[in-house]
């Protein structure tokens, strides 16, 4: 049986369970981000030992122009902070400062069928009608793998889209086990009763998302004014019936994302949501209450934001201490994989 002697810091006293999670800077945060994801983070932060990852290798999987992919990078952790990620509790930090992940992904990925990542349904939707598809995208859940698996991670909240590349870090831990003797904790997928995939809003069939989110009318994104959130809301896709009813009809997936929407921002119980708009004359009645609890919601995440961005020094500090303290789990962690995979370490070459 091989000593975890390099894991000491990870395995000492486990007593909280370890969340992981992650975010692409890839462009700007939108509504789908917050209620999906980043909600659940903070309020799962007292009682578990958290990480928190601004994954800036896997947006690389798809071309980031230089400095706008470094902008965003500090606007995403500003507006995480903002949101209630608290440094003291939780570890905030950029994956390239962790040079661990890339390695753990290389060694992992010599373990991984092709055909695993060739069924991922992210890669299948978004190399779709691309002339040149990069290794990166096919090879994005292996490097997502490497991240969680690196932590000993027991839970991984995230939104339903991301629910198989956990199951295949799953697999892929089962499998190096198997082959290499008892490595990894095996993750579990956490995904919100609600909110877990927030539609866009021009079209409720696709699912709101970043990358698209510089498209007129499909995103809220977490920064925009009042005027312009109550305007996006305003022109969403809706149908002609004027019911104003939860249903999972495709045709009124319209009515049903605004309802969610509302549903998670104010933790209404699905009857007392439909209660709410019992008196409503309409859609439009339906959308101006909406609007009221987004711009509420959303007020004091951009004050705090330009609050931090105020003094980006200070953000600056705390992504510091942050990739520090997750190399002290993930580097021994490697250390460990490496000796179990017949690597060279330090100590086997004698000088
Ligand atoms: P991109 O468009 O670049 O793929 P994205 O908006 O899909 O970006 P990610 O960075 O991939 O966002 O995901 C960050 C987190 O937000 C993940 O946990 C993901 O599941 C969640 N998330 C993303 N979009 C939605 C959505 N529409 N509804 C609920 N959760 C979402
Ligand atoms: N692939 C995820 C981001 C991500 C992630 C992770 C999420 C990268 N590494 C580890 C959870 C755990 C996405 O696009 N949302």
């Amino acid at each position: 049986m091989m000593e975890d002697k390099f894991n000491a810091v990870s395995n000492t006293a486990k007593l909280k369970k370890r969340v992981f999670s992650g975010v692409q800077p890839s462009g700007d945060v939108q509504l789908g981000n917050y209620l999906g994801a980043f909600k659940q983070w903070v309020q799962g932060q007292q009682e578990k030992e958290n990480f928190f990852c601004i994954v800036d290798m896997h947006a690389l999987t798809v071309y980031q122009e230089p400095a706008k992919l470094l902008e965003q990078t500090k606007m995403l952790a500003a507006l995480l902070f903002a949101s209630g990620i608290d440094p003291n509790r939780s570890t905030l930090f950029v994956q390239s400062q962790v040079t661990a992940h890339a390695e753990a992904c290389w060694i992992l990925n010599c373990m991984t069928p092709i055909g695993w990542l060739e069924r991922m349904t992210q890669y299948k939707d978004k190399s779709l009608n691309q002339e040149r598809v990069s290794v990166g995208l096919l090879d994005y859940p292996v490097l997502m793998a490497g991240d969680i698996l690196l932590y000993d991670t027991n839970e991984v909240p995230v939104g339903e889209d991301q629910k198989q590349h956990v199951e295949l870090s799953r697999d892929i831990a089962q499998r190096f086990n198997r082959i290499y003797g008892d490595t990894f904790v095996i993750p579990e997928p956490v995904i919100p009763e609600v909110g877990a995939r927030i539609m866009g809003l021009d079209n409720p069939l696709i699912k709101m998302s970043k990358s698209h989110a510089h498209i007129k009318g499909h995103a809220i994104r977490l920064l925009d004014d009042d005027k312009e959130i109550e305007r996006t809301i305003k022109r969403a896709v809706t149908d002609s019936d004027n019911v104003i009813q939860f249903s999972r009809e495709p045709e009124k997936a319209g009515v049903n994302n605004l309802l969610g929407i509302y549903k998670v921002i104010t933790g209404r119980t699905i009857n007392q949501v439909e209660s709410d708009f019992q008196d409503a004359r309409g859609y439009g009645d339906l959308k101006a209450r909406v609007s009221e609890v987004v711009i509420e919601e959303l007020q004091p995440i951009k004050k705090k934001y330009s609050e931090i961005m105020d003094d980006s020094s200070e953000l600056d500090r705390l992504l510091i201490r942050g990739a520090e303290r997750a190399r002290s789990y993930a580097d021994p962690k490697l250390m460990d994989i490496k000796e179990r995979v017949g690597l060279v370490l330090p100590g086997n070459l004698v000088k």
